[in-house]
């Protein structure tokens, strides 16, 4: 069964898979620890998020072991496979070898990396005026990380940013493929559209050559089925779970704030049991029933 599974296994699983798969956003343990009980079988670490929630921008202001220790977390918060934003991979080919040892250490399932340049900036902030990578040396750092991993069903998802900033389709077709031929087990394509017309006709030329995968947070208006019968594998609910707790958060602050008192909210925010739950309390509770015995 799947329980027997590594999380990579788990991982390469759903990008093989015969049907679309989900995976959702996590950015700390308890988003984590949220997300597999929605039932989700993965978990996106997004770079957006997780730089979001230390209060930082998506320009690698956050340090990549800084990446490392919130994964740490989340991994023990969740049984489920966490696949990496890893941005470019924090350098060149050698930083990208180091970010994929460290990460199998920590079971993280797989990382996907962009063809951009360190220091990366989101791609639905001037995306336009983004650099793209030189095709070969984006090449070598794939090659680096599936020769370096230690684990075969480690997976290094590459994504092609070229639509995002504005080369086009041939271009994003022949960076897809140079990808694959370097040995990516699947291929990101990004668009900042509000139609998903460009990713459709990628899919369509891309034909299955392999797994793709794809964030449509710009073309959210999409249903879901469009994409099914696409053929994508994997679609990546990016960035929901920080930006449900944004409102919720800006709303009872304001409210305690402006009111000075609690009693308007308590009855609209989680019981402090549920986050004793969400912690597994009773674990520890029976724990110390059973080893801490004061004499
Ligand atoms: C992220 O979640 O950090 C992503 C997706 O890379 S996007 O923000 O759309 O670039
Ligand atoms: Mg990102």
């Amino acid at each position: 069964s799947a329980q027997t599974l590594s999380r990579a296994a788990q991982f390469r699983a759903l990008l093989t898979s015969p049907q679309l798969e989900f995976i959702m956003e996590a950015h700390n343990g308890v988003s984590a620890r949220i997300v597999e009980e929605a039932g989700f079988k993965g978990i996106w670490g997004s770079g957006l998020t997780l730089s979001a929630q230390y209060g930082v921008r998506d320009n690698n202001e956050a340090s990549w072991t800084q990446v490392v220790d919130m994964l740490d977390f989340m991994a023990d918060a969740s049984k489920l496979p966490i696949l990496l934003d890893g941005d470019t991979g924090y350098g060149n080919f050698n930083n990208f070898r180091r970010l994929i040892h460290k990460l199998e250490q920590r079971s993280i399932a797989g990382v996907c990396i962009e063809d951009k340049i360190f220091p990366k900036t989101n791609s639905f902030i001037d995306g336009e005026r983004q650099p793209l990578a030189d095709v070969d040396e984006f090449c070598g750092k794939i090659k680096a990380g599936k020769d370096s991993q230690s684990d075969p069903d480690f997976s290094i998802v590459a994504r092609v940013e070229a639509l995002i900033s504005g080369w086009g389709m041939d271009e994003a077709l022949r960076r897809a493929e140079a990808y694959r031929a370097a040995g990516a087990d699947a291929i990101l394509i990004h668009s900042k559209r509000s139609k998903p017309d460009e990713i459709l006709e990628f899919a369509k030329e891309w034909a299955g050559r392999s797994p793709l995968v794809i964030v449509p947070t710009k073309y959210y208006s999409t249903p879901t089925d469009v994409f099914r019968r696409a053929g994508i594998n994997l679609v990546i609910w990016a960035n929901h779970l920080l930006r449900a707790a944004i409102p919720a958060m800006q709303a009872v602050a304001r409210e305690i704030h402006a009111s000075e008192t609690l009693v308007e909210i308590e009855d609209r925010v989680a019981p402090v049991d549920e986050i004793f739950r969400l912690q597994g309390a009773a674990e520890y509770s029976a724990a110390e029933r059973r080893y801490f015995a004061p004499s």
